[in-house]
């Protein structure tokens, strides 16, 4: 028996325990993950446990072990999903993807990264040099997108602030020939403000640690990152890290708003390319057209700071996207002819920040979560549906299995005019105050009545909702309270106009290039900008779109425990995250169908040796006459479904029986054979 079919290790796929309970689940996961064994499966869904600590099980070796093979000949690995994706892909030409889930510190981005390089390896027999260069691309980009967007939060060390949806190219031989990149907001506030105990962007620490004297002293940075506030640990806000000898603050002599420590404008103007006066203009000035004249209007000394951190997280998005952007120039697909080369196929890999609680939850976590919710809702439909579809195609019954759908959760946060989004959008446009409590006010009186959705106003007496400006979203994955502080700015994300024709005007043309929209002058820009969750919540809607219409793999990560413990495995906490993520439902799913399907051929060629009619061939109409012939004779007709082109066995123990029947004749046939050799026959 394989080592993944013995019962020590557990049941490697959930569809086979005896009973399918929140006990059996859990008993099952903690022993594989107690005996070293990661990953498990529910059908072709991976359930991931992290490690926290190193395992020898992603070499070469175990490369090779899972190349071109079926996903149940060898124990649960992601190379598998990553084999079975790829083999979809090459053998029907079918767009797939790899959408990988989990809260924050689950281990999604490992994943993706091991999944790439199973897809790097197994790919490019010939060496072709092109290949190899986009190849290494692909892998390289990771430690570079991981410099600018991952930081540590007090869920992961390694903790990813953005989103990323990376799709690889395949020629119709099957190699990557090209890629591209989408990434999803990334949580800029980092920049200027850390929650305690969390950093800003490894970047930052980077350059600080890594960056020769000479680079260093160039950009005018001094090494210690605690002279910087933005960026020393747990900093509260406040001034400026990347200009450097001090942090940029503003003061006040009598109206006049002043640049305190007025040396740093000059450093601003070197490390910008561009003129002191027109720094200094726009640290402290704005210009507005009223009517027909054109005024300068000063800044209070709040409005300076409000403008210098904006300027600061603009600087730092705009530097990021401009980073993925180089990255897809070197990627995109080039010279592919697809009538020539045939059709060029696609494996999308899904790797995004993860369901996060925090002590303080503000609008990133909100539009986090939100996005988490979009891909529980993705997941229901997808792997629901996919099952429906199969039956359907094979012409077989189906019967329809409960579970929590979500979509009540996504509808309250996207729905048009009664969404929190809408809310907060049409809180954003009021001419008179916009205030964030305004904006709690709204969503106060347009979902006092929602299910999941309360606050401090609503139910006054919960002590969960601490402070008056504090709403609670009951989320699939646990209840958030969220505060409303900062919703009104983060999702206006004004930058004042002139910042953006300041860094038009740099004579650095990197930088020119990254502010396009710095060129109109103050009377050409009237339009409203979209806010910033109107362009989320649009980007994920067309990740859904995009991911929904290719053949989807999911690997589900669970999070053992709070403290990064290879030995610990917290049992509620796990039994919680297998609750949301559905997983008993999965399985039931699965199993309420059939936990078994094969094509004939396939089915034959395993156990064709179970029976005389089919040993060592069958002289049947057909490969299905033939398995439904053996089926017969084994006495199995009852549990299983003959469709088109598969046979559906429905409860595992089938399975197991047809297994032992196997192994037995296999055993025979082994001895008998030895006797032929030996001439005893
Ligand atoms: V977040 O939503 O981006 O905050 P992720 O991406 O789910 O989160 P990540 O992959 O970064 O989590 O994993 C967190 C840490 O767990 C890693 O830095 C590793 O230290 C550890 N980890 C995760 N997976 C593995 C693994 N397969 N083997 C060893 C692992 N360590
Ligand atoms: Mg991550």
């Amino acid at each position: 028996m394989a080592e993944h079919e013995s019962l020590e290790y557990g049941k490697a796929d959930f569809v086979l325990l005896d009973n399918v309970s929140m006990e059996e689940f859990m008993a099952n996961l903690k022993l594989r993950f107690e005996k070293g064994r990661i990953y498990s499966y529910i059908g072709e869904v991976v359930v991931s446990v992290n490690p926290y600590r190193a395992m020898n099980i992603y070499g070469r070796d175990t490369i090779e072990q899972y190349k071109g093979r079926e996903l149940y000949e060898r124990p649960p690995h992601l190379f598998a999903i990553a084999d079975a994706a790829y083999k979809a892909m090459k053998r029907r030409s079918k767009d797939t993807c790899i959408v990988i889930s989990g809260e924050s510190g689950a281990g999604k981005t490992e994943a993706s990264k091991y999944i790439m390089q199973y897809i790097a390896a197994i790919t490019n027999p010939n060496q072709r040099a092109e290949v190899e260069r986009v190849k290494n691309m692909l892998l390289k980009s990771n430690c570079v997108l991981e410099a600018f967007g991952n930081a540590k939060t007090n869920r992961n060390d390694n903790s990813s602030r953005f989103g990323k949806y990376m799709d690889i190219n395949f020629d119709f031989k099957g190699d990557p020939i090209g890629g591209h990149i989408n990434n999803y907001l990334l949580e800029k506030s980092r920049v200027i403000f850390q929650q305690e105990g969390e950093r800003s962007f490894h970047s930052f620490y980077q350059l600080l640690r890594g960056a020769p004297d000479s680079l260093l002293r160039s950009l005018h940075i001094q090494k210690d990152p605690k002279g910087y506030n933005y960026i020393k640990v747990g900093a509260l806000i406040y001034c400026h890290c990347f200009f450097s000898q001090g942090n940029l603050t503003f003061g006040v002599d009598g109206d006049v708003t002043l640049i305190e420590n007025s040396k740093l404008v000059s450093v601003i103007k070197d490390l910008l390319s561009t003129k002191e006066e027109n720094v200094q203009k726009a640290l402290l000035y704005r210009t507005v057209a009223t009517g027909r004249d054109i005024i300068e209007k000063q800044h209070t000394e709040q409005e300076a700071s409000y403008g210098r951190d904006a300027l600061a997280k603009a600087m730092y998005e705009r530097l990021f996207c401009w980073i993925v952007g180089r990255i897809n120039d070197i990627i995109e697909v080039k010279n592919y002819n697809a009538n020539v080369h045939g059709k060029n196929t696609v494996i999308g890999v899904l790797d995004i920040y993860g369901f996060e609680i925090f002590q303080n939850n503000s609008f990133e976590q909100f539009c986090i979560n939100y996005c988490n919710e979009k891909l529980q809702q993705l997941f229901i439909q997808l792997v629901l549906k996919q099952e429906q579809e199969e039956y359907q195609r094979e012409g077989i019954p189906w019967k329809h299995i409960d579970y929590f759908n979500n979509q009540i959760i996504v509808d309250l946060v996207e729905q048009q005019h009664k969404g929190i989004f809408s809310v907060l959008d049409e809180a954003c446009m009021n001419v008179g105050k916009v205030t964030d409590e305004v904006f709690l006010q709204g969503l106060n009186g347009k979902l006092a009545k929602h299910a999941h959705y309360t606050s401090r106003k609503l139910s006054p007496t919960d002590k969960s909702l601490e402070f008056d400006r504090d709403f609670r979203i009951k989320h699939y994955a646990g209840d958030v309270v969220y505060s409303v502080v900062g919703f009104i700015d983060k999702n206006k994300d004004t930058l004042f106009q002139d910042f953006k024709r300041l860094l038009y005007n740099s004579s650095n043309p990197v930088l020119k290039g990254m502010w396009p929209e710095g060129k109109l002058s103050i009377t050409e820009v009237t339009k409203r900008p979209l806010t910033a969750a109107t362009l989320f919540k649009n980007s994920m809607i067309s990740l859904v779109e995009n991911l929904a219409c290719k053949e989807p793999y999911y690997v589900r990560c669970i999070k053992p425990n709070d403290v990064k413990s290879p030995l610990l495995f917290e049992q509620e906490r796990c039994r919680h995250q297998v609750e949301y993520l559905g997983l008993l439902e999965n399985v039931r799913v699965r199993r309420a169908g059939f936990a078994y399907r094969q094509t004939y051929p396939r089915f034959l060629q395993r156990y064709k040796m179970i029976s005389e009619f089919t040993w060592p061939n069958h002289d049947l109409a057909s490969d299905k006459a033939a398995v439904k012939s053996l089926l017969q004779v084994c006495g199995f007709d009852h549990d299983v479904a003959y469709g088109k082109t598969k046979v559906f066995i429905r409860t595992p123990r089938t399975l197991f029986c047809l297994e032992e029947q196997r192994a037995e004749m296999v055993q025979r046939i082994v001895l008998f054979l030895q006797k032929v050799w030996r001439g005893t026959i």
